[in-house]
């Protein structure tokens, strides 16, 4: 053990001990995302050692007690003596914070995000830390807890292999929580595999008994992530247009394909690091590519000389597109510190695409020709669009509060303390209309299925009726139009069957919203009610169940003896208005699923629920854990 410590490993430890101090000064949070956090700050250093051009497979391992190990075929942490510190490199990399910077031949310091602060935050973080080092033939060793080492580097035997292995396990002390979630990573690692073409990433979780193992490999890097993006839908064309390069200093790749819907799906990233509120690198892409495709439909002469430019907007209809680029010393702005600022990766980016994008379209007449159709086809759409929104604008000016008649609008005035249910099928419609707290509550009906926005465009989407009556009685508008301080309801809840068609509809509606009222989602207006499943009724007493769980649960507690009667829901219109107040409108007993999404994993909408109990209702457990995470890539 090596405890004399001299002045320089008294500062070591003040630097630890702050990080342990505040711990979310450094990762963010000590909740599930700092939890996660503190495995992709390992891997990032593994990564960087790939992008030196020293290694090509990463394993990731969750071990049975939620350690975790990383391990990477890299040259290794130096072993020798560091001569500033007077300790070995590893053990500098280990113990003193921010010790790193850009380092390798040509490489870049990946971790330059919002928290990028390496691996003597992981150790100041974790109960115990162990690594291990392979080079030249040895095998070295030093274990942590708590930040502090408890034994010098040791050799402990020899090896053919070479690189670095660390395994951790995240302080209970520290961490809310610490059962790594198999998926959380598994998203991520697969999304370092797009980013960073040729490496191996390996992910295994022996925690259960049947051991699982991924392996994410993609050669062609971001072309195959925007390959995969497109997965689900029809490619306009089958190339995916690459470019790549460099330019003072920063490195810039762009894969792009359009599909046949009217989404744009462009995701940024710098150093790894998803920008979800874009920044200089996204003006830059989205400059050279308004530019380049309008020269070229000028010099075709698909773009006519009295005709207007394509807008950006017009050209970025179906596109997906991924924007990777790395630079040594990103600065990130705004209020999330999100947003890239430095100026010389927009023009490295614009001057990029714009050449190899030209080249591209010259060589490719055919994949060029079918771009700037589909853009004028959205040109045209937009313009239609417009007409139709003035033409709804101006109907509400003339009639009066222009509400939609299927509304039964509540009296009360203040938004704060208004709910409105969206409910499926006029009968339905018809109970919660007489069910309801007509001070509080309005229903809106909404007949039939309504139109897949994914599918259609926005000229389209205002045409249909069902929208539109939405729309008005939200009273914010939609798009650039929308305006939340006019939000008529803070609270709007969809109220659909609990069968598979319900579920469609509360899909479509979700994606209506995401797309085009993210702000409603984001500040947490959006809810799901969730009428029950069951009916069950023994002597006088009635009791719904919500879950297959739960009714299990109560046939035990009432026990078995068959002297009760059980009547499954199909719909809600099987439930007569008293009934349906109890079990699903009653505020004081109600269930709510409030709608979130998360920002960070931009690619895959993830749109969370969490549960809100009426007063009277104890925590249902099971059905938050069921109802958790359910609806994923909202693309269907
Ligand atoms: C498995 C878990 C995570 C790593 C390396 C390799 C080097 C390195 C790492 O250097 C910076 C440079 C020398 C002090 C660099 C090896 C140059 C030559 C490396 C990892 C500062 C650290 N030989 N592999 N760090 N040194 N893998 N995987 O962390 O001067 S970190």
């Amino acid at each position: 053990m090596n405890n004399d410590y001299g002045a320089d490993q008294i500062q070591i430890l003040e630097g630890l001990e702050a990080v342990r101090k505040r711990p979310g000064m450094y990762i963010g949070s000590t909740a599930s995302k700092g939890l996660h956090h503190l495995v992709y700050e390992i891997v990032d250093n593994a990564i960087d050692e790939a992008l030196a051009g020293f290694c090509d497979t990463i394993e990731v391992i969750i071990n049975k007690d939620n350690s975790i190990t990383v391990m990477d075929n890299g040259r290794g942490i130096p072993v020798g003596i560091n001569h500033k510190a007077g300790i070995p490199a590893v053990e500098v990399v280990f113990t003193i914070l921010h010790a790193g910077g850009k380092f390798g031949g040509g490489g870049y310091k990946v971790s330059g995000g919002l928290h990028g602060v390496g691996a003597s935050v992981v150790n100041a973080l974790s109960e115990w830390l162990e690594v291990e080092i392979c080079v030249e033939g040895k095998k070295h060793f030093q274990r942590y807890e708590r930040g502090k080492p408890v034994m010098k580097l040791e050799e402990v035997g020899s090896t053919d292999l070479r690189g670095t292995k660390v395994t951790f396990l995240p302080d209970k002390e520290i961490f809310e929580e610490t059962e790594y979630d198999y998926d959380i990573l598994k998203q991520r690692l697969r999304e370092m595999a797009f980013l960073t073409k040729g490496i191996r990433i390996i992910l295994k979780d022996l925690r259960e008994e049947e051991i699982i193992e991924r392996e994410y490999y993609y050669e062609g890097g971001i072309k195959e992530y925007v390959q995969y993006l497109n997965r689900h839908k029809n490619p306009l064309y089958s190339d995916i247009i690459y470019c790549e390069g460099k330019k003072d200093e920063v490195y810039v790749e762009v894969a792009l394909q359009h599909n046949e819907t009217y989404v744009e799906g462009c995701y940024s990233f710098v150093n790894n690091i998803t920008t979800p509120e874009g920044g200089t690198h996204m003006i830059g892409f989205r400059n050279a590519l308004t530019k380049t495709f309008n020269e070229y439909a000028r010099r075709q002469k698909i773009l006519k000389d009295n005709e207007p430019n394509l807008s950006g907007e017009d050209i970025r209809e179906g596109l997906t597109a991924i924007i990777s680029i790395k630079l040594t010393n990103p600065q990130f702005e705004g209020q999330t510190k999100q947003k890239l600022g430095n100026s010389e990766a927009r023009g490295a980016v614009d001057s990029i695409v714009s050449e190899q994008l030209t080249y591209f379209l010259e060589q490719n007449p055919s994949v060029a020709k079918t771009i700037c159709e589909k853009s004028v086809l959205a040109q045209r759409a937009r313009d239609a669009a417009r007409k139709a929104r003035d033409l709804t604008r101006r109907k509400t000016a003339l009639e009066g509060s222009g509400l939609p008649g299927k509304l039964a609008d509540c009296s009360e005035k203040d938004p704060t303390k208004c709910e409105i249910y969206i409910v499926e099928g006029d009968s339905a419609g018809g109970s919660a209309k007489t069910a309801r707290s007509r001070t509080t509550q309005a229903i809106l009906p909404l007949r039939g299925k309504i139109l897949n926005v994914e599918k259609a465009r926005l000229d389209r989407i205002l045409g249909n009726n069902e929208i539109r009556t939405m729309i008005t009685a939200f009273g914010t508008g939609i798009s650039e139009d929308f305006d939340i301080s006019k939000l008529r309801y803070h609270k709007i809840i969809i109220m659909t069957d609990a069968d598979v068609d319900g579920a469609h509809i509360s899909t479509l509606l979700l994606t209506f919203f995401y797309r085009f009222m993210p702000e409603l989602i984001k500040q947490g207006h959006v809810y799901m009610a969730q009428p029950p499943l069951y009916k069950v009724e023994k002597g006088k007493t009635i009791r719904y169940v919500y879950s297959d769980v739960e009714l299990n649960d109560l046939l035990n507690e009432l026990g078995r003896d068959g002297n009760y009667k059980i009547q499954r829901y199909k719909g809600l219109g099987e439930m007569d208005a008293q009934q349906l107040w109890d079990t699903t409108m009653d505020p004081e007993k109600r269930v709510l699923l409030r709608v979130t999404m998360d920002e960070e994993e931009s690619s895959e909408i993830d749109l969370t629920f969490t549960t809100l109990m009426g007063d009277k209702v104890e925590p249902r457990r099971e059905f938050i854990e069921e109802n958790a995470r359910y609806v994923r890539n909202l693309d269907v």
